[in-house]
């Protein structure tokens, strides 16, 4: 899927684009499948709801040989429908940063502080600019109520707004957007907008955007899934504690486009 200029133009004044029914509905099925198997293994890689058993996020599922390790993301994050724009959007190859399922489970599901991704990717591992794409497949329904993602159009073009730390409102501490900050430039910029779809709608963001999203109130879970693209020129610095390359990838490798429709046509690389 090759973008056209008015969608690159439409990134670049929003910071973010969506697309509706990207993958058909074998494709989410499989994906789905792949994400209950691999969260029944007990490994750092699966993190949980804080006070609770609850899965809140999977790591590592593109890693070959890896515990949590998944052909069909594997497959994913080489697809055409998913990598082309991204290379599109940065103008250049890319590398992937990391591949990350959150789950949102039905009542049990927590919410996430407002925060620019590139104000921890670049505190964490040194990432020098924000020239990171985010791919957020929806696996089932995303709805306010089941605490759908919320963007400030437009605010990747601020730069990092200084970042407050949080390491005790969830169990997965970040850096966040001070409240003052975030009262401050949604009184400029306007409310944020609720991201809601269907399953198999993908939303391409910018490292800078501010977003975050509400705990899952409904009876039904709110499975996402976040790939990082990081551009080839964008190699990271040295950090005194380097993340795991499940979080933070060093190895700058160049992702081929893969051409084939559907994940599971895809040939076994392992
Ligand atoms: O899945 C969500 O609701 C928010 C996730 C998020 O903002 C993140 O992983 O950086």
């Amino acid at each position: 899927m090759k973008l056209t200029p008015e969608q690159i133009a439409a990134f670049d004044r929003d910071g973010y684009l969506v697309f509706p029914d990207i993958l058909e509905a074998d494709e989410v099925a499989l994906l789905k499948t792949e994400l209950v198997r691999v969260s029944a293994v007990s490994d750092e890689r699966i993190m949980r709801e804080r006070g609770s058993d609850a899965v809140r996020i999977v790591y590592g599922l593109p890693d070959i040989g890896g515990p949590t390790y998944s052909q069909a993301y594997y497959d994913l994050a080489r697809n055409a429908r998913i990598l082309q724009p991204v290379i599109d959007l940065l103008e250049e190859d890319v590398s992937l940063y990391h591949i990350k399922c959150n789950f949102k489970e039905a009542i049990d599901g927590g919410f996430w502080q407002w925060h620019q991704d590139y104000a921890n990717w670049s505190a964490n591992d040194a990432a020098p600019k924000p020239r990171l794409v985010t791919a957020l497949v929806m696996l089932d329904h995303a709805t306010e109520m089941s605490g759908c993602l919320y963007f400030v159009p437009g605010s990747h073009k601020l730069g990092i707004v200084k970042p407050a730390w949080d390491d005790t409102s969830t169990s997965y501490a970040l850096w966040t957007v001070a409240k003052d900050k975030m009262i401050e430039i949604t009184g400029k910029m306007g409310d944020p907008v609720a991201v809601t779809g269907t399953p198999g709608t993908v939303v391409f963001f910018h490292a800078n955007m501010i977003h975050g999203s509400g705990h899952n109130m409904s009876p039904r879970q709110r499975w996402q899934v976040y790939l990082v693209y990081n551009a080839l020129s964008n190699v990271l610095g040295s950090v005194p504690k380097p993340r795991p390359d499940y979080q933070a990838n060093r190895k700058a490798e160049r992702l081929e486009v893969s051409r084939l429709r559907a994940l599971a046509d895809a040939p076994a690389c392992a």
